[in-house]
């Protein structure tokens, strides 16, 4: 157990800083064992912070004093004291320099957070509070400083020296070293400092801005993987072009810079003129990364370079208000993803993630609204909740203001606070300011925890030719939250004809229809709906484009999900209807394994699968089954075997009845010509390998070969990739040559390396565990490389839903036993790895008791960090 009980932060204790850092001079020397940190801090007493007291407090955590000094006079032993947490100077006065000089161990540095070594680099990832770790600061998003940073380093092995803003000198020293200085002309909050050192090489291009700039773009990456940046900078540039179409933003500095590092706790990170990446999220090349990587890469690149404006520019005033930026910043990236490619495509993607993930979120321990009240760590708040469904919030201000009056909006965002950092009601308020809607009730979304449930009906009088929707809304309570309040929702809807054709919809006491498709405000717990000169019984269409993050209860029959299956004219609706009913399928099958399919059901997934017309990306999403752990999640209490047992039928006697189609689908989608990452090509090749794996769901050789076949031909690391996982879940010599096989030939590549463990984790084949067991002693492992642990044991734990949960509870073991030695290296992995577990009420007694105990074993356990201690501890209360 931890020696105390960790403290716990809260949003009301929020107080102005009583200090301010307006300049700050930082002069690092990287040496092989050791690094030294020396740094003046021009300092004045904050003027809008009332009974600012004498004395200052910093934060540093692990920093060896070397020396300190007041307005150039050293301080003496009494004036000032030093804890675990940082320094208070006893006496200071309004205004001040301080300087000081520390030591620090980057090459120690195992958590991967302040300065660290990757490899045979040194790189800095600060957000939240790490730049404590570096040198002693005012670590709060609040105070914004003006950076200048020196960097001395060998030269040989450290040619590269790099940090935020742009490059205003450079020297060769005496002693084989060299010394580069940057400044950051914009002031900024310490969490976006960076410094990189390493031999790297880089690729360069040029954006000139809307008002005639020349930007310098580099990205830079260690040399084995200089032909792998193309995609990163091509997505960059567009990243560039599409901010300032959308939201009329330009760059600001004359230098952008990426750089790829192997060892990185999370995605990548916004540091203001020098993003730091995980290797993942920039090296593509088709033989290496698959259609995914590159439309994640697209993605990451887009949402780091859009933080420029929403999150530095304009930041958080505290830690609560991180989805002010997260949130706001995730929306923006999906709409330009949404650009860039099939917009139905992402946002069925963009539901399907927040429906898995964060809805189980808000239904566990660790549920907490988009802007928490309090945290212990606030590591542990880089959650679903606050990006994915603070990008729900943002998108449904965007869709109540029109995206017009939305720009406005985000124009008058920028205009009022830039250079500040401000809080999600300064920003709810631009939006309200802009548009003269009231969001008073709206607000609530930021300060709620919880997904809510509309329970709606539906009622058709033939005689006075009206229809009407009563819908309910209600939210399950959620930990230290027991009373929820009516949320402002808007429904967007439609009614249907018996040919599919959206009828039109005029309310009661309305003069006209206003259109054939409209957005309904809900605000108070039951509203009632009439639609009048309604000429036959509709069928509704319910929260189309997912118009709320929201759980939709209406009781639709079979043959009315069918219908809607196919003909509603909202892509995102057609998509919903499908999954709900193959989830209806599948858990009525969990209760009696011999339930009959619906009539027509083959038919109707026959005729979409052979429609040429279709979009074949669509499609993909139309013919994937919800997850295991989403079904679970509709069961009162998940019951795994079962679950695990009726989707695996129901797909094979889908791949059964459907085979012969499936070849065809297959057969005609063969990759033609060289690769091309684009929406077409990749809506081709995932509907090629949806079907290989439906027709690998079957014992049946012919299948088999066309598998090894796709591996054999080696087109693209998409294709083979498909191939490698299906044939992961079988055993036998033939999938095992081709497992060995794989690992020759990229056993220089760690990123493919990833894959291959993933594939083993994930496997079907009932030996899954021990197999990880196994890999994790393989010399390609390495527990200290986040990208491995997430590879294995995240993917085990996560993906591997049957094995993980065994009935012997050896999955938890294995689990908890990572966790703890995990948390001796890095706290915040572990603390993710953990949360896996989170929902252990939700299965059966005997489970529930293995789990529970691990999670005692944990809390238990000497001198846990407090990032496992929150999660363990809530896990077990909530
Ligand atoms: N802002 C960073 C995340 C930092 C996580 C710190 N534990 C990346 C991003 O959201 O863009
Ligand atoms: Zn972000």
């Amino acid at each position: 157990m931890l020696q105390e009980t960790p403290k716990t932060t809260y949003l009301s204790d929020y107080r102005p800083p009583e200090y301010l850092i307006d300049q700050v001079d930082l002069r690092f020397y990287l040496d092989e064992a050791e690094a030294r940190v020396h740094s003046v801090l021009s300092m004045q007493r904050n003027p809008a912070a009332e009974n600012a007291g004498q004395s200052l407090r910093l934060q540093g955590e692990q920093l060896e004093l070397l020396f300190i000094t007041l307005n150039g006079d050293e301080l003496k032993a009494d004036a000032y004291t030093l804890d675990e947490e940082g320094v208070t100077i006893h006496q200071v006065p309004e205004r001040f320099t301080l300087e000081s000089s520390v030591r620090i161990k980057p090459q120690e540095n195992t958590a991967l957070e302040g300065l660290y070594q990757s490899g045979s680099m040194f790189c800095t990832q600060c957000e939240a509070e790490g730049f404590r770790k570096i040198t002693w600061f005012l670590d709060r998003p609040d105070v914004m400083s003006r950076f200048t940073t020196t960097i001395v380093a060998d030269r040989e092995r450290y040619p590269i020296l790099l940090s935020n803003g742009n490059l205003i000198d450079q020297e060769l020293l005496e002693d084989g070293r060299h010394k580069v200085t940057w400044e950051d002309p914009f002031a900024k909050p310490a969490y976006l400092f960076a410094l990189v050192a390493g031999d790297l090489r880089f690729i360069e291009d040029r954006f000139t801005t809307a008002s005639g700039r020349d930007v310098d773009l580099r990205i830079y990456v260690e040399s084995e993987n200089i032909d792998k940046c193309d995609h990163a900078m091509e997505s960059l540039k567009n990243s560039m072009a599409w901010d300032e179409q959308q939201y009329g933003r330009e760059y600001d500095l004359d230098i952008f810079m990426i750089v790829a590092v192997n060892d990185f706790n999370m995605g990548a990170m916004e540091n203001k003129g020098l993003n730091i990446f995980n290797s993942k999220y920039v090296l593509a090349r088709p033989d290496t990364a698959t259609d995914r990587d590159f439309q994640s890469i697209e993605g990451v690149i887009g949402h780091e370079y859009f933080h420029n404006w929403t999150g530095n520019r304009i930041t958080c005033r505290d830690w609560f208000q991180l989805s002010l930026k997260e949130g706001l910043t995730v929306f923006r990236d999906q709409e330009f993803s949404a650009g860039m490619g099939s917009r139905g495509v992402k946002r069925i993607e963009d539901v399907r993630l927040l429906r898995a993930h964060q809805f189980a979120e808000d239904a566990g321990p660790m549920a907490h609204p988009i802007r928490p009240d309090s945290y212990i760590e606030i590591n542990n708040f880089y959650t679903l909740t606050v990006y994915e469904k603070g990008a729900e919030v943002v998108r449904m201000q965007h869709n109540l203001l029109g995206a017009e009056t939305y720009r406005k909006a985000m124009d008058l965002y920028f205009q009022r606070h830039d250079g500040q950092a401000v809080t999600t009601d300064d920003f709810v308020r631009c939006m309200a300011d802009a548009s003269g809607i009231d969001l008073a009730q709206f607000k609530r979304w930021y300060t709620q925890a919880g997904t809510p449930e509309l329970q709606i009906t539906g009622e058709y009088d033939a005689t006075a030719r009206s229809f009407t929707l009563t819908v309910q809304q209600s939210c399950p309570p959620t930990p230290g939250q027991d009373e929820k309040s009516p949320l402002h929702i808007p429904l967007a809807m439609g009614l249907l004809d018996q040919r599919g054709d959206d009828l039109p919809l005029r309310l009661e006491g309305e003069a006209e229809p206003v259109s054939e498709s409209r957005i309904l405000s809900l605000h108070r717990e039951t509203e009632r709906f009439t639609f009048i000169d309604i000429p036959e019984a509709p069928v509704p269409s319910l929260l189309r484009g997912f118009s709320a993050p929201v759980k939709l209860r209406y009781d639709y029959s079979d043959s009315e999900l069918m219908f809607l299956m196919a003909r509603d004219n909202d892509g995102f609706n057609r998509w919903d209807a499908a999954q709900t009913l193959m989830q209806r399928i599948i858990l009525k099958r969990v209760a009696n394994p011999g339930a009959p399919l619906p009539d027509g059901f083959v038919d109707a997934v026959r005729s979409a699968l052979t429609d040429s017309v279709s979009d074949k990306a669509l499609l993909v999403e139309v013919l994937t089954l919800p997850a295991e752990s989403y079904l679970g999640d509709q069961m009162a209490q998940v019951d795994v075997v079962g679950i695990h047992t009726a989707r695996e039928g129901f797909k094979s006697q889908l791949a059964a009845a459907l085979r012969s189609d499936l070849m065809a689908v297959y057969e005609a989608n063969r990759e033609q010509g060289a690769y091309q990452p684009d929406p077409l090509s990749i809506g081709r090749r995932s509907l090629r390998n949806l079907c290989l794996s439906y027709l690998m769901q079957q014992d049946d050789a012919e299948v088999c070969q066309l598998c090894i076949d796709q591996y054999n031909a080696g087109h693209n690391m998409t294709d083979v990739m498909a191939a490698v996982s299906l044939l992961a879940d079988r055993s036998g010599t033939e999938s095992e040559q081709v497992l060995i096989g794989f690992q020759q030939r990229w056993k220089d590549d760690p990123l493919v390396l990833d894959k291959w463990f993933t594939v083993q984790a994930i496997s079907k084949r009932p030996d899954a565990l021990e197999q990880v067991k196994r890999l994790m002693k393989h010399p390609d492992f390495s527990i200290t490389n986040p990208n491995k642990v997430r590879a294995l044991v995240g993917a085990f734990c996560s993906a591997n839903v049957i094995h993980f949960h065994a009935a012997d509870g050896e999955g938890y073991a294995f689990l908890a036993d990572r966790v703890l030695e995990l948390d001796a290296i890095n706290p915040q992995v572990a603390a993710r790895m953990l949360r896996i577990m989170s929902r252990w009420r939700r299965y059966d007694p005997s489970r529930q008791s293995l789990m529970k105990h691990q999670f005692q074993r944990i809390i238990e356990h000497d001198g846990i960090s407090k990032d496992l201690f929150e999660i363990a501890s809530k896990s077990l209360e909530g």
